[in-house]
């Protein structure tokens, strides 16, 4: 059976996505900060096999410590979903909190690495899989108040085109998705709980669903060894660019 190794997926896209590829036939491990809620993924799932690791991608030694405790053919999953990381404030740069830029950069790029880290030395060993980048449109494009979640952003779009080169000899692909206005609990958090400013992000026009990009990354991640997808940039329909939206 497959394995498909997804952090944050205690929500959002990473949670859909768990449930997408246990549908597609790959076992999983679902990494995330809120044991409940990965539990509680695991039970709905059953009878497919589920493996849950509570950590914060951000801390290295977490991370070393619990993929430790995997087996050894977990630690080599044939999938890698990068999924974990979001935003925190929507703020000028002069006025931003550093308190925020670290929780991007620590979770957005430091964590993506952490993990990537621990799970190479089994994914290279094999010389095959795939390791998916869950990036965003926040990456490529720049908008007013973006500052440190668009760089950090960019980071993960730079870190998939230089990690692709670098794997190439082993094997292991690595491609990048690029989502648009999701509607998860990404604003929430943005907004820090503020539920009416989140609402509005969505408002007046139909967002993307965390399934619509679960079923996009069960197909790239799914190619023969033959083909990568190397970079997917989906939007809402009613989305033309980052902020650019049409409300009715
Ligand atoms: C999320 C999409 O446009 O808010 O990454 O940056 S956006």
């Amino acid at each position: 059976m497959r394995t498909a190794f997804i952090t944050g997926a205690s929500s959002g896209i990473g949670r859909a996505s768990a449930v997408a590829l246990a549908g597609a036939g790959f076992q999983l491990v679902v990494t995330g900060r809120r044991r409940e809620r990965l539990e509680a993924l695991a039970a709905e799932l059953a009878p497919v096999p589920v493996h849950t690791l509570v950590f914060d991608v951000g801390d290295r030694t977490a991370v070393q410590a619990a993929i430790a405790t995997l087996p050894a053919e977990l630690q080599a999953p044939d999938v890698l979903i990068n999924n974990a990381g979001g935003a925190h404030g929507l703020a000028p740069i002069q006025t931003g909190d550093p308190t925020d830029w670290d929780q991007m950069l620590d979770a957005n790029v430091r964590g993506l690495l952490n993990v990537t880290h621990a799970l190479l030395p089994g994914m290279t060993a094999r010389q095959t899989g795939f390791i998916l980048n869950v990036g965003s449109i926040a990456g490529h494009e720049a908008y007013a108040n973006g500052n440190v979640y668009c760089a950090s952003k960019a980071a993960v779009a730079m870190l998939t085109k230089t990690m692709r080169l670098d794997l190439l000899p082993t094997g292991v692909r690595v491609a990048e998705i690029n989502p648009g206005a999701v509607e998860t609990e990404f604003s929430r958090v943005r907004f820090k709980g503020d539920e009416a400013r989140a609402a509005k992000v969505y408002e007046g026009f139909q967002p993307l669903l965390p399934e619509d990009i679960a079923e996009i990354i069960v197909f790239m991640v799914t190619r023969p060894p033959h083909v990568t997808i190397a970079e997917v940039l989906v939007l809402a329909g009613a989305q033309g660019a980052a902020t650019t939206i049409v409300r009715k």
